[in-house]
């Protein structure tokens, strides 16, 4: 498979949900069978994936939907809620005296994550020195010290000597005041026994609370093989995901914790000493299943949407090319009621920069006039509003009590509005994330999602 397969294959999982006419007993078992291919390839231990997919198959079938809301919504969430829980192995580093230790591949983040450590526990009123361990490459040292500097810790280490577990066993020694010792550690391009030796015997010497697995993101399926050596070696009690700023959506850490039944502890979101996310298992699912950033989602919409089958109807009329002023104003009030249209849409991946700025004052403002305007006319002018020329303007508006300017002002809206979405309507891929977000997603569920938060 290719690198983040997982990802991958979990969205066409959750692909084929929305993608279905109908979610019946069939769909839910093939979903599951997807589920179980796509998590076995991720090096799932069997035992966790059958109690992922017989649990997901369970609540699919037993569970009920929340009121109102759809099958398809249901069956989606219960799988992310059970990749959630796949996940959520256990608490991040705790607040205490301890020494903790490095490993990783050359370039994986070790040092500047040891950095970004140093500075996490500065903040929360511990002194903190650091050891650089790291015997192979000739610059590490000064590049631990540079980072060791920036945050105002002291960093101990002895140029040109070769002996790694020496080098901790004084240096632990010299720090034995200090509340946290970090201990940064040599990498290679590969796994190689001399590394393996190495770390072993500074784990011996060093005597580590945390043995830290340094994750890059990116690295997709290898992930679970890399894990599995150095959990061999030293016995791996945590993970940290480095580069997730990048494209990755780190599917192989998946795989990692499975080996090492280790905990991911922070995530690496940068190159700067502050780049240091706690890790949140609801997060990094949504991610992992390109949900965008679902819980600022879920936000907004509980602000207020519950006119969900406006939606769906504006959606649908959206499909066939229609596009009447009821479904306008059905979309403005909707918008009014999210807040603007650019932040919703922003959150939606690939549809960034699509929404024009809406006012939400400004828009109810104008709901209220164009509500009377619209009350004025005709059913058959409010489905086909080309009807309505100068005539029909004066008449409008003297039942409205508003200006032909006002009037004016309503159709001009409703060309742009029309323009808008049928451009929307004719780009297919556009089309199907605006039918799955506006339409074809319950804002209750999802809100529902985040609530035990
Ligand atoms: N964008 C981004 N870059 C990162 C992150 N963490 C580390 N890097 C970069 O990755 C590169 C390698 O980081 P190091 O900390 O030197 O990696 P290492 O594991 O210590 O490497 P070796 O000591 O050579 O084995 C550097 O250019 C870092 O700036 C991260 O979370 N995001
Ligand atoms: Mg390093």
């Amino acid at each position: 498979m290719v690198m983040e397969g997982l990802g991958k294959s979990l969205r066409s999982v959750l692909g084929r949900v929305s993608g279905a006419s109908q979610v019946d007993e069939e769909l839910v078992k093939d979903i599951c069978k997807d589920l179980q291919r796509a998590l076995l390839e991720a090096d799932v231990n069997v035992r966790l994936v059958l109690e992922v997919t017989n649990n997901v198959k369970e609540r699919a079938l037993n569970e009920k939907p929340d009121t109102g809301g759809s099958m398809k919504n249901h069956v989606t969430k219960i799988i992310y809620e059970e990749l959630v829980k796949l996940v959520n192995n256990g608490e991040g580093l705790q607040l205490k005296p301890q020494t903790i230790m490095m490993v990783g591949l050359y370039g994986q983040g070790k040092t500047t994550t040891t950095g970004k450590l140093a500075m996490y526990f500065t903040k929360k009123g511990f002194s903190v020195g650091l050891i650089g361990a790291d015997v192979y490459r000739p610059a590490a040292l000064d590049q631990l010290k540079q980072l060791g500097e920036k945050v105002g810790v002291d960093v101990y280490g002895e140029p040109g000597e070769t002996d790694a577990a020496g080098i901790v066993a004084r240096g632990k020694e010299k720090f034995k005041d200090k509340k946290i010792i970090i201990i940064d550690t040599s990498g290679r391009h590969a796994l190689e026994d001399d590394l393996i030796d190495e770390i072993k015997k500074i784990a011996k010497v060093a005597q580590p609370d945390e043995r830290i697995l340094v994750l890059d993101s990116q690295v997709g399926q290898q992930a679970g093989p890399q894990a599995e050596a150095f959990h061999n070696a030293v016995g791996v009690t945590g993970v940290i995901l480095t580069k997730m700023d990048g494209t990755s959506k780190g599917g192989g850490a998946i795989s990692a914790i499975q080996k090492t039944n280790a905990r991911i502890v922070f995530l690496g979101v940068g190159e700067h000493i502050r780049d240091l996310e706690d890790f949140d298992a609801k997060r990094f699912i949504s991610r992992l299943l390109g949900m965008g950033d679902l819980s600022a989602l879920v936000q907004l919409a509980s602000e207020q949407i519950d006119d969900q089958e406006e939606m769906e109807r504006l959606a649908k009329n959206l499909m066939s090319g229609r596009f009447t002023l009821n479904d306008m104003y059905a979309q403005m009030s909707a918008m009014g009621k999210m807040g603007t249209l650019d932040k919703i849409m922003s959150l939606i991946p690939g549809m960034s920069g699509m929404g024009d700025k809406i006012d939400f004052e400004a828009t109810q403002k104008r709901l209220n006039v164009f509500r009377v305007i619209m009350d004025s006319m005709t059913p058959e002018e409010k489905n086909d509003p080309s009807l309505i020329k100068a005539k029909r303007i004066e008449r409008i508006a003297a039942g409205a009590g508003v200006s032909a300017h006002d009037v004016r002002e309503l159709l001009k809206q409703y060309t742009n509005s029309k323009k808008m979405m049928t451009s929307v309507g004719k780009d297919r891929k556009v089309r199907k994330q605006f039918m799955k977000q506006m339409g074809g997603v319950d804002m209750d569920a999802l809100k529902e999602l985040q609530g035990s938060e």
